[in-house]
């Protein structure tokens, strides 16, 4: 829409959208509105919507993923989690144990994270493990702790939802749902998300290519959330050496087909905490948005993922060097 259309103008043109039996979909944007229409390449007409008031251009998004695509929407999108605005120009840092294990060491981390310059708190409350016998989390237990956490730092929460069922609890005490590597094509679970008001933090999976990821994320937009932010977490190549292979040029692909920010997970695809720092220096100067990352006040004892957690004074130094990076490229610490 042209950016002095009228709201009656707007409605002119919703109705004649619903009058061709199309759903159209309103995004309002800072600068304009938007109005999507979904449906059949052939019974659409550009021209039925060209001539109307206000509109200023129709043009036919060609990529799959149609919600997230540039075509759609050209400037980035920045998704708040409560007073933390993720994207467009800013670096957000999230980090905290892999696992909540229990409540001194998570309120330990917490105050590391909020002293070290992290603006967000993650821990996971329903881990999904590769093995059934290793620690599956202490679930709502862990979310209270999180929650708790939360109240004292002030640093909003993000953790993971492992199946449908958690979503519920999950969106009653944290402030962003995380979809994990594994779940990533679970669409059921999408859609559930998609259906909540509560922003989302979509991780590729492990063989998922970046068409997948985006597609992934179309299920959430198109069912409803709008608020989805994307992370590059390592893919599975012949590489051994490290646990996954960081996809560092994944960034500037979904840089230039997405409006959406993308955050980058350095500890998984590291496995071990003395490579995680240069692979977060690759991911933000490649033009991630930001970071999440393992780190734990005793890393030696943690239950999960220990060998990649780094130390809450590590973690420090490397948001000072992440600033100095991000300073290079214009990029402002989130507010
Ligand atoms: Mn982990």
């Amino acid at each position: 829409m042209r950016t002095d259309a009228s709201e009656a103008d707007l409605t002119r043109v919703l109705e004649v959208i619903e009058s061709q039996g199309f759903e159209p979909h309103v995004s309002r944007g800072v600068e304009r509105t938007v109005v999507g229409v979904k449906g059949a390449r052939e019974r659409l007409n550009p021209d039925t919507y060209s001539g109307l008031r206000g509109v200023m251009q129709v043009v036919r998004v060609t990529a799959p993923h149609k919600l997230a695509s540039r075509e759609w929407k050209p400037q980035d999108s920045c998704i708040p989690v409560r007073d933390v605005q993720i994207g467009r120009g800013s670096l957000t840092f999230m980090a905290g144990p892999c696992a909540v294990e229990e409540r001194e060491q998570l309120l330990e981390a917490a105050r590391g994270v909020k002293a070290g310059g992290g603006q967000m708190l993650r821990g996971g409350a329903f881990k999904p493990r590769t093995s059934p016998y290793d620690f599956q989390g202490l679930g709502e237990e862990a979310l209270k702790m999180l929650a708790e956490a939360r109240d004292e730092t002030g640093l909003p929460i993000v953790t993971e939802a492992r199946s449908q069922a958690h979503v519920e609890v999950i969106e009653r005490y944290a402030d962003m749902i995380q979809i994990g590597a594994r779940n990533m094509q679970n669409y059921d679970l999408l859609k559930e998300v998609g259906g909540c008001k509560t922003p989302v933090l979509l991780k590729r999976g492990i063989s998922a290519t970046i068409a997948e990821l985006l597609m992934s994320a179309e299920y959430v937009l198109s069912s409803g959330n709008d608020n989805v932010v994307l992370c590059e977490r390592g893919i599975r190549t012949f590489e051994n050496a490290t646990r996954f292979t960081l996809d560092v040029s994944a960034i500037p692909v979904l840089k230039e087909q997405t409006h959406l920010p993308v955050i980058i997970d350095p500890s998984h695809p590291a496995g071990r905490a003395s490579y995680v720092p240069a692979l977060a220096r690759a991911g933000i100067a490649a033009g991630a948005d930001g970071i999440i990352v393992e780190v734990h006040p005793d890393p030696s004892k943690a239950m999960c993922d220990a060998a990649q957690a780094l130390s809450m004074e590590t973690f420090a130094a490397l948001v000072s060097q992440l600033k100095e990076i991000g300073a290079v490229l214009a990029k402002t610490e989130t507010t």
